[in-house]
């Protein structure tokens, strides 16, 4: 059975599962949103992570359908949080390339949220910036499609990318997560630390909002805050957590 097989299978067996990592706002001390993260639960090869699957579903396609269960399965998970009180949390879900690149994706978002009788606007789609910018004048068009309906759209893995800031201007994204390699030596790496504050002036000036990703000391978060990052998402606070478990996380927090 080559694994192209087994993903069909999985999808037709439901053996998908999805981990939610908070995002956290330490000045206001409350969870604003969680970022939906998907796992497979192999029936002899125990949780398999998306580093070993995502690539391969990409090139076979299967990633659309699996998308399309993502967002569907977030969007319910928030629902059931907004109506346990939670009403301002977000959900960020992450888009690969196929899914971005399907015609038919701004109707799929449109029926999801109406399904769930969700405000667009908390429902987060990140799109990695190596995706956005590599054909950026044919990709704005389908991020504006997204715009349009009212969601917030994120730019993943923020400098790691070909950047360029004439197109930051143009993108309409509300969100930049700076990715965690910037992050993880931030005391130490002076390029990293300017990279960092470069980053967080130009999204101030734009007026886009922060999320920095990989937090994972006290250190860090001290400098990120420092340099006026609200939105944190990193193993300090906490690592991915099943459904219950990130519900029991997000009661705790407040
Ligand atoms: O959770 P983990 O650290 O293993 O995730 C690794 C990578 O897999 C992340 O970069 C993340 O963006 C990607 N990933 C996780 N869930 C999804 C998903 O539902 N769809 C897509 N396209 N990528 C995902
Ligand atoms: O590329 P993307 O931003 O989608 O990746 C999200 C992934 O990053 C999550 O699956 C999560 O496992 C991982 N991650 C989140 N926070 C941390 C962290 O503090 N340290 C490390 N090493 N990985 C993290
Ligand atoms: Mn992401
Ligand atoms: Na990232």
């Amino acid at each position: 059975v080559t694994i192209e097989h087994e993903l069909k299978i999985a999808l037709e067996k439901e053996q998908f599962v999805l981990h939610y990592q908070p995002q956290i706002e330490p000045g206001a001390r409350r969870v604003v949103g969680l970022e939906a993260l998907v796992r497979w639960q192999h029936p002899t090869r125990g949780l398999v992570f998306p580093g070993d699957f995502i690539a391969l579903a990409e090139e076979t396609r299967l990633i659309v359908p699996l998308g399309k269960w993502v967002l569907e399965e977030a969007c319910r998970q928030l629902k059931y949080w907004h109506q346990a009180g939670y009403a301002d949390l977000h959900m960020s879900v992450n888009l690969s390339p196929a899914q971005f690149h399907d015609q038919s994706l701004p109707a799929l978002v449109r029926q999801v949220l109406a399904k769930f009788d969700l405000p667009a606007g908390q429902l987060h789609l990140e799109i990695t910036e190596s995706m956005a910018m590599s054909d950026p004048e044919e990709n704005i068009i389908m991020m504006q499609a997204l715009a349009d309906i009212g969601v917030k759209l994120a730019l993943d893995d923020f400098g790691t990318g070909y950047s360029s800031l004439a197109y930051l201007k143009l993108f309409p994204i509300d969100i930049i997560k700076i990715d965690r390699s910037f992050v993880k030596d931030i005391e130490t790496d002076e390029n990293d630390a300017a990279i960092c504050e470069m980053t967080m002036l130009l999204a101030q000036k734009l007026g886009k909002q922060v999320v920095a990703e990989g937090v994972e000391t006290e250190a860090q978060l001290e400098f990120v805050s420092r340099i006026g990052c609200q939105w944190i998402q990193g193993y300090l606070f906490s690592k991915p957590l099943a459904a219950a478990v990130a519900g029991n996380f997000i009661q705790g927090f407040a």
